[in-house]
């Protein structure tokens, strides 16, 4: 990408579309636009082949979806197919048939691997087994999304890459208790019992499973690595290779919170998979200098920055 080169980025509002938005200017591009949901659809075919008729754009980062964490997924399992499946391939469709020269970025999830995997996993484990149930409709639609990456590639010479980043946190995520990923979920709940004074949380499952924790900004940084010096076919893991408990995770936002109160487990709420951890040679191998931040400054990021405060405790 030139710095004044046309980039498109669909679903710059949110936790990863928001950081490859400001690592983009950071990073000194000038040309980027950042239409959302309310005037560009990707739900409607005519929509967003009208939207790239005139824009043509040069470059593609394809972020929008409809994501959540293990309650989301599980309560909504077919919209997360329906939407997630049709949105990508309406874009990419698209791609082909206004602006075929564009190249295009996609991101798949590590959760769509299967649900048991030697640790860590690697790129080849990509449909190799039977999926973890909580997210089925989400797994299925993301490896619908890395396979059209692969096939409008082969038949019609799309610049498509697909990426497969691990569990993110970072500005502007969804601080949806309910709905919403572990690790906004742990800050919010940690932070409320501090500001509210309260001595007890309950987290769900049993805290024995492991995730790991990338940063938002660091994950863009590697998708906009990946954009410029990357073409294959092949899906690529963007992690930290290191994952902790769940138990481990809120310990350390307890630490960094200040908060020193007692955590409840609540086992009628599920573990999902047990363990996700990315085997990320293929990226060092690309990108030897990724090098994301750990947990304890992420947190401490988000902790002392007055504006996601804000939204974290409305
Ligand atoms: O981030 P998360 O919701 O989804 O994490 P996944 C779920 C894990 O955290 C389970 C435990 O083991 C939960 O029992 N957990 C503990 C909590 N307390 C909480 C809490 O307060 N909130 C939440 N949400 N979890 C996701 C997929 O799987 O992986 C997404 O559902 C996405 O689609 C993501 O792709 C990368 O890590 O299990």
């Amino acid at each position: 990408m030139k710095t004044d080169s046309k980039i498109l980025i669909l679903g710059s509002g949110g936790l990863l579309g928001s950081a490859i938005h400001r690592q983009l200017l950071k990073k000194g591009y000038t040309n980027i636009l950042t239409p959302r949901s309310k005037e560009l659809n990707l739900l409607e075919k005519d929509q967003i082949e009208n939207y790239l008729k005139i824009e043509k754009p040069e470059f593609v980062f394809m972020i929008a979806g409809l994501v959540g964490g293990i309650q989301g997924n599980n309560k909504r399992p077919a919209d997360f197919l329906y939407q997630n499946s049709i949105m990508i391939l309406n874009v990419i469709e698209a791609i082909k048939n206004n602006c075929p020269k564009a190249k295009l970025l996609y991101p798949g999830s590590t959760c769509i691997y299967p649900k048991e995997n030697p640790q860590p996993i690697n790129e080849d484990r990509f449909m190799a087994g039977k999926l973890e149930e909580t997210n089925k409709g989400y797994a299925v639609a993301k490896g619908v999304g890395v396979t059209a990456c692969q096939l409008y590639k082969k038949q019609y010479g799309i610049d498509a890459i697909s990426v497969m980043p691990t569990n993110l946190y970072g500005f502007n995520d969804n601080y949806d208790i309910e709905n919403g990923h572990m690790l906004p979920g742990l800050i919010k709940k940690i932070l409320l019992a501090k500001n509210n004074g309260d001595r007890q949380i309950t987290l769900w499952g049993t805290g024995t499973p492991r995730r790991e924790a990338l940063y938002s900004e660091d994950c863009a940084d590697a998708i906009i690595y990946l954009m410029n010096n990357y073409s294959s076919d092949q899906m690529i893991n963007i992690g930290t290779g290191f994952d902790y408990s769940i138990k481990e995770i809120a310990e350390i936002i307890k630490t960094e919170v200040g908060w020193s109160g007692e955590i409840k487990w609540d086992l009628s709420k599920p573990d999902g998979t047990f363990e996700k951890r990315t085997d990320i040679q293929r990226l060092k191998k690309i990108y030897p200098e990724f090098n994301p931040i750990t947990l304890k400054e992420g947190v401490n990021k988000i902790i002392n920055d007055k504006e996601q405060l804000k939204r974290i405790l409305s």
